[in-house]
């Protein structure tokens, strides 16, 4: 029995809800959540609120239930959505996607891993050894992923701290034949720097016992040297960490020399050259080259930016093997037809600590691009199928938060171009000037103020909607530019370790070699944001809206406050109503005889009219319900959840007499 016929648990779906008001939607969420129903739906998105304790939903049967089932003859699951991703890639040949925010803890990455477990479960069912390999490759590969680019934070004990987008190709049968991954904006800067009481990535505590990671990475297809290589990386990033300078009259020197011997053995470069690259920097004048003595300060500057360029390498390094190895391999699309994509995103969510600096930015920058395609595709989706339909749209106004993305993104007058703006300065360049050009560009702008804080240090404070975010400016310059001196590039790659040089091909240029300016961190980042929003777009997209219930990581605490500024900012309420605006359900006219045909005499067991569109017309006349229903070309539009409850009531009474009628066939009392 579909579950929204039992109220005990609340609404299933929140467009059913009597009045659409925060009341309301608050005490639905709540009540489902106490009751252990975690998932919800509004229309197609579905609602996932963290239980934060094991549920017993994720089995092999609990699969088969939802395999080929339409959305709402089950109860809403992660599995629904993933199954409806899947038939309307394989059904209508459609590359799809499925979206995953919400905020920091709030159950992304779970969520991620139970659609792949969805997928890998449902497909090959003729058990093709190949296919087989691929799924288990793409399973695997999220554990390394997650070693390397997850961490403890205060928010998540396993944080992403970095933005995955996974395409999974499927061949003409559905069944997967490889992958591709997309990586955003790793958190290097954790490898160096960590907030009270978080960690830095899982690979350093894993290091130790970290069988599993390095088997995984075996079982995808990493070499001995490889796997060596990665651990050798993360002692060096380890030593480098401890590395102290001091000085000698003009000299700058390094304390503990011993630890070069160290780094240079596992770098396998000259013990010389690690000296020279952490304590001088190589310039051309004109024609001609210096070394430079680097300050103190100037070294600290650089053993630290190593560290973290090590390892981002490392890390998108990775990736890039692993796709290597995921990547569809001799697919010829003349003999075996489109090969489609399930696309799956899981990246940081929104977060808010004490102090946010540039990293927090970006994170919360590619949230509400991601809100805004929510924005954008809901509507339009919503249009366009009333357009197919041939149905009247009413337009429907809400807040869209363009303003702020534009705030962020805009050419000249956006944060980051004020940002690279001032990066480009030539003489003082500090984050004082980048708050005077923010200052000066955007007084004005109804989303944006700067103050001083009270510690003293300048912030500035950007207003987001519904929520107030304030950034410390401190560190944006350094974190944008995220300079790396030349003769690190270098070093590394004169390493006579193989894997360790091909990560650094920029440093076969010479000094004088080396003429473009890289394109700053802000920059990158807003253009790789850019073509994950397009290529989404490009997509059929399906939702997973995820809420943290409490900040204790408890299963039994629902804070209503909490919560209810999730439900805000993630618009869920403007969702019910742009779903309800026009019609609160629809459903194709056979699948919807199928469901209800028992209430009417018109088409129980059958019909004998033109058409199942004919048919539907008639049941529904039949039940009075005439008046709140439009007819598009293939499917019903309901608009009043009224209509359907009562559908839905007639049919479990008629059910009910059916089963009565047949238990006294069988028991020969008819
Ligand atoms: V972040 O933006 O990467 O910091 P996520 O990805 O949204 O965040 P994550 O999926 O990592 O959060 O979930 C946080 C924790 O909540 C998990 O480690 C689990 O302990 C817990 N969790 C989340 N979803 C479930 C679930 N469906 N069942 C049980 C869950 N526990
Ligand atoms: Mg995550």
């Amino acid at each position: 029995m579909a579950e929204h016929e039992s109220l005990e648990f609340g609404k299933a779906d929140f467009v059913l809800l009597d009045n659409v008001s925060m009341e309301e939607f608050m005490s639905n969420l709540k009540l489902r959540f106490e009751k252990g129903r975690i998932y919800s739906y509004i229309g197609e998105v579905v609602v996932s609120v963290n239980p934060y304790r094991a549920m017993n939903i994720y089995g092999r049967d609990t699969i088969e239930q939802y395999k080929g089932r339409e959305l709402y003859e089950r109860p809403p699951h992660l599995f629904a959505i993933a199954d409806a991703a899947y038939k309307a890639m394989k059904r209508r040949n459609k590359d799809t996607c499925i979206v995953i925010s919400g905020e920091s803890g709030a159950g992304k990455t779970e969520a991620s891993k139970y659609i792949m477990q969805y997928i890998a479960a449902i497909t090959n069912p003729n058990q093709r050894a190949e296919v087989e390999r691929v799924k288990n490759m793409l399973l695997k590969s999220n554990c390394v992923l997650e070693a390397f680019g997850n961490a403890k934070t205060n928010r998540n004990d396993n944080s992403s701290r970095f933005g995955k987008y996974m395409d999974i190709n499927f061949d003409f049968k559905g069944d997967p034949i490889g992958g591709h991954i997309n990586n955003y904006l790793l958190e290097k800067s954790r490898v160096i720097f960590q907030q009270p009481g978080e960690r830095s990535f899982h690979s350093y505590y894993q290091v130790s016992v970290c069988v599993s990671v390095a088997d995984a990475m075996k079982v995808i297809g990493f070499t001995g040297d490889e796997i060596q290589t990665v651990y050798k990386i993360l002692a060096t990033i380890l030593h480098l960490g401890n590395l102290t300078f001091g000085v000698d009259g003009d000299v700058t020197l390094i304390e503990n020399t011993k630890l070069v011997s160290v780094i240079r053995e596992l770098l396998s470069t000259k013990e010389e050259n690690v000296e020279k690259a952490l304590l001088y920097r190589t310039v051309a004048t004109g024609r001609d080259v210096i070394e430079k003595q680097h300050t103190t300060q100037e070294a600290s500057y650089g053993r630290d930016a190593l560290a973290k360029a090590m390892y981002e390498r490392l890390f998108c390094w990775i990736v890039g093997r692993i796709n290597d190895i995921i990547e569809v391999k001799n697919y010829d699309a003349r003999v075996h037809g489109k090969n489609t994509v399930i696309g799956v995103l899981d990246i940081y969510g929104f977060e808010i600590f004490q102090n946010n600096s540039f990293e927090q930015f970006c994170i919360n920058y590619c949230n509400e691009k991601l809100q805004q395609l929510f924005i954008q595709l809901v509507l339009k989706q919503e249009q366009e199928e009333y357009q197919r339909e041939g149905i009247p749209w009413k337009h429907i106004d809400y807040f869209n938060n363009q303003i702020i993305v534009d705030l962020v993104e805009q050419q000249h007058k956006g944060i980051f171009s004020v940002l690279d703006e001032a990066c480009m300065n030539v003489g003082k360049v500090t984050d004082e000037v980048f708050l005077q050009g923010l200052n000066g560009k955007l007084a004005k702008h109804a989303h944006y103020t700067s103050r001083k804080c009270v510690c003293g240090r300048a912030h500035t404070c950007i207003y987001l909607p519904l929520s107030l975010r304030r950034y410390s400016v401190v560190g944006f310059i350094d974190k944008n530019k995220d300079t790396l001196f030349q003769d690190f590039k270098r070093l590394l790659y004169n390493s006579s370790n193989p894997v360790l040089k091909g990560m650094w091909p920029e440093g076969k240029l010479s000094i004088t070699e080396v003429t473009k300016r890289p394109l700053t961190a802000a920059t990158l980042f807003k253009n790789s944001m850019i073509s994950l929003v397009e290529n989404l777009a490009c997509k059929e997209p399906y939702y997973v809206r995820c809420i943290k219930p409490n900040d204790v990581k408890s299963p039994l605490l629902f804070e209503q406050e909490r919560c209810r500024h999730q439900v805000e900012y993630l618009g869920l309420l403007e969702n019910v109503r742009v779903r309800r605006a026009g019609f609160a359900y629809r459903q194709t006219y056979p699948r919807f005889l199928q469901r209800y045909k028992m209430i009417s005499e018109f088409t129980w067991p059958n019909h004998d009219l033109p058409s199942d569109k004919d048919a539907v017309k008639r049941l529904l006349q039949g039940c009075g319900f005439d008046h709140d229903v439009a007819y598009g070309k293939t499917k019903v539009f309901i608009r009043t959840p009224r209509t359907l409850f009562s559908l839905e009531e007639q049919r479990v009474e008629m059910v009910q007499r059916i089963v009565l009628f047949l238990q006294k066939v069988w028991r020969g009392t008819i």
